[in-house]
């Protein structure tokens, strides 16, 4: 009978360990070439060859047992067998970066200092080989006392040498303690003397990279221009993908209700589901273009060089330069962009951080966007390259990031902070992204993003649908269907206090199931102006009708609402989960309704007198 081995991933962070966790286990957890991307303790099981059960656990990265962001505490309570309502683990796999062993291995002794048995990991030792770094194995186990095991955690059996190691039935004995008050630093210098031998010239390619990327001046505009282009690529790239899936839902709408008689069913199709979830899904390809560039820029290893560049501006605003990472994530939404924070020691940089992260554009806005754009601003081309399309989807995208800048500006004032932040953050290689990789990131987003189609995008329509269908209207009616239904009347309910911002009573009944996801608003519109028009044709160009229907003004004032709105229930839930407190929501929900509210009012106000 073998017992279950429940076996821990330590180590600083960007060393490999959800790598090494995925390749062991098979899962899909979160890998990025920065610090810090792991913030949670994750579980998984591998069947070892003897039948052998090994139950893994991922864990945050941390530097050392000292450091206190929540997300190193975890790691920290784990080791020391801490963690509420868990025993310490049978083994610890201390994983460390073979190319990096000058920072890696002052952790690895830390770690041994627990007295649990243990196993180094030497990860990444394709980079080190490509290198030309020479570690005597061997040496170093001498002197570790500890197996010390070489992996390559991002190719296939890159691990089997860990396995065999773990599936051994006897657990190495725990290393004899060292002594406290051991310096440390002078013991690994000690270990790397004796067992490593670096090549005379190490990052080349990296140091000339760096000139370049890091210049103050170069730097800022490679990075100016790169933002610039995605959003460009974003939309111009996704438009034919985007006409092509168009096509197929209005041929599938039409296909599938030809033979329907008129009546509820066929509107429920025609109205709910094509007109309503059909006219989101139109945005997959535009998301996956996003996604595209944000994983190539995480694989890279470039990201941390850009917060390293706007750490200034950003600690002008009172943000620390780990927020970066956190609000970037933000970008693909906001609630792992607010987990993200975990990472940031300083209880109130993370609150700032925090509080701002719902500025930053989540994916679920883009469909919002590009459909109001498409619909209102001109395909011009601006000085011969560039589109004005892009231009402003590129402003929308700025707005977000300015206004989070001032709102940590107004904060830091609140809380009279003239604190100051050292930026301490590693940069790591940069990296040829593998394809597969990227490939499977982008798998994943596109079944978040239909699962949200199918799921509940698709399930509020179908609400809506409901709603709007019913009271029937009376036989003498004169107005469609809607304006006598339950969501007609909420629509009008709602209207007056919307009209200084320029909504009409449509825009004011999506915005309520909008609250559940942001995309929805455009699902609803879709399903609203179905409702509204008389004829039965699939109504899947939401966009020509609103072009038709809305001053210029209107299309500008939502645009601004969505910049600010907190119109994401789960976003508030999270901040509650991650402040523990129900202030922090209202402070959250509170300063981002009133932001949109002024935004929304002085555009669609300006925009009127100059129209
Ligand atoms: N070349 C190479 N790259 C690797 C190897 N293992 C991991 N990587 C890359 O290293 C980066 C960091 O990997 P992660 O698994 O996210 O690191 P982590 O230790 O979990 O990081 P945190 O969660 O932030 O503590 C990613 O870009 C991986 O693709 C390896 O053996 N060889
Ligand atoms: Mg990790």
């Amino acid at each position: 009978m073998n017992a279950t081995l429940r076996v821990a991933l330590v180590g600083n962070p960007n060393c490999g360990k959800t790598a090494l966790f995925n390749q062991l286990t098979g899962s899909r957890q979160k890998v990025a070439n920065y610090a810090g991307a792991t913030v949670e303790r994750k579980e998984g099981r591998v069947l070892a060859p003897s039948g052998r059960v090994l139950q893994l656990l991922d864990l945050p990265g941390a530097y050392s047992f000292d450091a206190t962001s929540p997300d190193e505490a975890i790691t920290r309570d784990v080791c020391h067998g801490r963690y509420p309502g868990e025993a310490a683990p049978d083994l610890i796999v201390c994983v460390a970066d073979a190319t990096n062993l000058r920072l890696h291995l002052r952790f690895v002794l830390e770690v041994q200092r627990l007295g649990r048995p243990m196993v180094l990991a030497l990860n990444m030792m394709d980079a080190a080989a490509r290198r030309g770094i020479h570690i005597d194995i061997g040496e170093l186990e001498r002197r570790l006392g500890i197996p010390v095991i070489e992996t390559v955690a991002v190719q296939r059996g890159g691990t089997s040498r860990l396995v065999e190691a773990l599936d051994r039935q006897a657990l190495p004995a725990p290393p004899a303690a060292l002594p406290e008050g051991t310096d440390l630093h002078a013991a690994v210098r000690t270990l790397l003397a004796a067992t490593v031998t670096m090549p005379t010239r190490t990052g080349r390619i990296d140091d000339a990279l760096d000139r370049v990327a890091l210049h103050p001046v170069w730097g800022l505009t490679i990075l100016a221009v790169m933002m610039f282009m995605i959003f460009q690529a974003v939309f111009s790239w996704a438009a034919p993908l985007q006409d092509g899936i168009e096509l197929g839902v209005a041929t599938l709408g039409e296909w599938s209700t030809a033979q329907l008689p008129d009546g509820v069913l066929k509107s429920l199709l025609i109205d709910g589901v094509f007109a309503g979830a059909g006219s989101v899904l139109v945005f997959l390809p535009q998301i996956l273009f996003l996604f595209l560039f944000i994983l190539i820029l995480e694989e890279s290893g470039y990201l941390p060089r850009a917060a390293f560049l706007l750490d200034r501006m950003m600690f002008k605003a009172g943000l620390t330069g780990r927020a970066f990472i956190p609000l970037l994530s933000s970008f693909a939404c906001a609630i792992p962009g607010i987990m993200a924070t975990r990472s940031i020691q300083d209880p109130r940089d993370r609150l700032t951080t925090i509080l701002v992260a719902p500025l930053m554009t989540c994916s679920a806005r883009l469909p919002v966007y590009t459909l109001l754009i498409a619909a209102f601003i001109p395909e011009r081309s601006v000085a011969g390259v560039f589109n004005l399309q892009g231009i402003v989807l590129f402003t929308l995208y700025f707005a977000g990031v300015a206004s989070a800048l001032i709102v940590a500006t107004v904060i830091k004032r609140f809380r009279g902070d003239k604190s100051e932040h050292a930026l301490l953050m590693e940069l790591p290689s940069y990296r040829l992204p593998h394809v597969r990789d990227i490939a499977i990131g982008l798998k994943e987003r596109a079944v978040i993003f239909l699962k949200r189609v199918g799921g509940i995008i698709l399930t509020l329509v179908v609400l809506l649908w409901v709603l709007a269908s019913f009271p029937a209207p009376p036989p003498d009616a004169t107005l469609p269907a809607i304006d006598y239904s339950l969501a007609g009347k909420i629509g009008h309910f709602m209207q007056p206090l919307f009209a200084p911002i320029g909504f009409n009573w449509q825009i004011c009944i999506a915005l309520i199931p909008g609250l559940a996801a942001r995309e929805v608003a455009v699902s609803a519109l879709g399903t609203v102006y179905a409702m509204s028009g008389s004829d039965d044709t699939v109504a899947t160009q939401l966009g020509p009708l609103i072009a038709q229907q809305w001053p210029l003004a209107t299309a500008l004032s939502l645009l601004a609402w969505y910049v600010f709105a907190p119109q994401c229930l789960s976003t508030l839930a999270v901040i509650r989960r991650e402040t523990n407190s129900w202030k922090m929501v209202a402070i959250a929900a509170g300063y981002l309704f009133a932001l949109a509210y002024a935004a929304s009012f002085v555009t669609f106000q300006i925009a009127s007198a100059l129209s």
